[in-house]
């Protein structure tokens, strides 16, 4: 989620569809990543203890010649064993490069809206991280809108290498007009993103799904791929088979959209963490904010949370509440601001004194270590046309409904220190000034 308010927009319009990513080669397997230990360990000559061999009792081990063979003799052995194993691994060394770690590969899927994107600066700035795509989705605003923003924040950060894909303009089933219902019914709404009441500057226009008033950082020179996200989501994933995380920090349509197009899209994933599943904050929207403790993501879309949630991932993630309690603050500008580049520039400037909701969910992808407590549930969300449409719900073992809903990691608490100190420094990536 983010509020950026008054941003200009300009039209993204078609491009070749899904190129692969440049300069991405698929990791090692598993098999090839243990070989390479294997290498590494004969090379370095750190032959295993355990690999002694099992003492005769008598000195030595018996030999079908001789008797028994010293041990001094047998060190020789072991040596010159060695060195033709030193010998054998270092030609193959030299015949096939050693590769690097496999990089964590994400596609990030996000309502990205305003001048800035900072919530992707934890991917983007982080070496270990191949972000493999930008895929949008109609949430705190609409999608072509906010296609325009994530093109010129990459533009500004120099990585239009990563592609762009547009995704879903309208949820699978809610619509303002329904939400305009239940305000009726059961309450307000505080924040309703694309759905917000039009403004006079256009920063928002719930009618005009198509328009993208003008930015302050300018119109993107940039291209949004051809096609669908959900297109996108599926052909990468079958590309690279359980190494692709599916990290989301906005309504899950254009998800539950590869889910139904391809039931092998989320199984074939390697995870999913997906910001929202706010659960038990009811209270919280008496006492602290009713709209932080409103789960947008989750309201926005409920049926493709649905969908997502009884859908049959290795691994899901639930970033929710946890992330209300770190905010941008003064004193976070000030720490980005003491390293000048571009997107320092644009982050220290356009940013808002919000909840760093996003953030934290793409910092937690890219660093599990990050999540220091969690709790494990099986989750789902209420697709009834009720006071709680769109409420996310959590079962025990004991009394789950079993409708497919899946077992959830629920982070419960960060290392909010660390979390900042590398917000910080991923924020202050080096921009080279000669790249276009
Ligand atoms: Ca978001």
């Amino acid at each position: 989620m983010s509020l950026n308010m008054s941003e200009l927009r300009h039209q993204a319009s078609a491009a070749p569809p899904f190129p692969p990513p440049s300069g991405l080669s698929r990791g090692p397997s598993v098999a090839s990543t243990r070989r390479l230990s294997a290498v590494r360990r004969l090379r370095g000559g750190q032959l295993d203890p355990r690999d002694k061999p099992e003492d005769s009792g008598k000195g030595g081990i018996r030999d079908s010649r001789n008797g028994h063979v010293s041990w001094a003799r047998l060190s020789r052995l072991f040596c010159a064993a060695a060195a033709v194993i030193g010998l054998f691994t270092a030609r193959s060394a030299l015949a096939a490069p050693v590769p690097s770690p496999a990089p964590n590969l994400i596609i990030y899927d996000n309502d990205f809206s305003g001048p800035e994107s900072a919530d992707i600066l934890p991917l983007i700035g982080d070496p270990s991280v191949k972000v493999l795509g930008f895929t949008v989705v109609t949430g705190d605003g609409w999608a072509d809108e906010e296609t325009a923003d994530i093109l010129r924040f990459l533009e500004i950060a120099k990585r239009t290498d990563i592609p762009v894909v547009k995704g879903a303009v309208f949820p699978l089933v809610n619509s303002e007009a329904r939400t305009r219902a239940w305000e009726q019914m059961y309450g307000k709404i505080v924040w309703k993103g694309a759905w917000n009441a039009a403004a006079p500057d256009n920063s928002f226009h719930p009618t005009a799904p198509y328009l993208i008033p003008p930015s302050p950082v300018g119109p993107p020179k940039t291209k949004a791929l051809s096609g669908t996200a959900a297109d996108f989501l599926i052909a990468q994933v079958h590309r690279y088979p359980h190494q692709v995380t599916i990290l989301t920090a906005g309504p899950l349509t254009n998800i539950a959209l590869a889910i139904r197009l391809d039931p092998e899209f989320a199984s074939l994933a390697k995870q999913l963490i997906f910001m929202g599943g706010f659960v038990d904050t009811n209270l919280q929207q008496v006492t602290a904010s009713a709209n932080f403790a409103t789960d947008f993501n989750i309201w926005f879309d409920p049926e493709a949370a649905d969908i997502v949630l009884t859908a049959p991932w290795a691994k899901i993630t639930s970033v929710g509440s946890v992330s209300n309690d770190i905010a941008y603050t003064p004193e976070l500008a000030a720490r980005i601001a003491a390293k000048t580049t571009p997107v320092t520039q644009a982050v220290v400037k356009y940013s808002l004194p919000l909840p760093l909701w996003d953030q934290v969910t793409a910092a937690i992808a890219a660093d599990p270590s990050l999540v220091t407590r969690e709790v494990q549930a099986y989750m789902d969300v209420d697709t009834d046309h009720g006071m709680y449409y769109g409420v996310t719900h959590v079962w025990p073992n004991e009394t789950a409904p079993r409708l497919g809903e899946q077992k959830v990691h629920i982070v419960t608490a960060i290392d909010t220190k660390r979390f900042l100190d590398a917000f910080v420094r991923d924020a202050q990536f080096p921009v080279p000034a000669d790249r276009p």
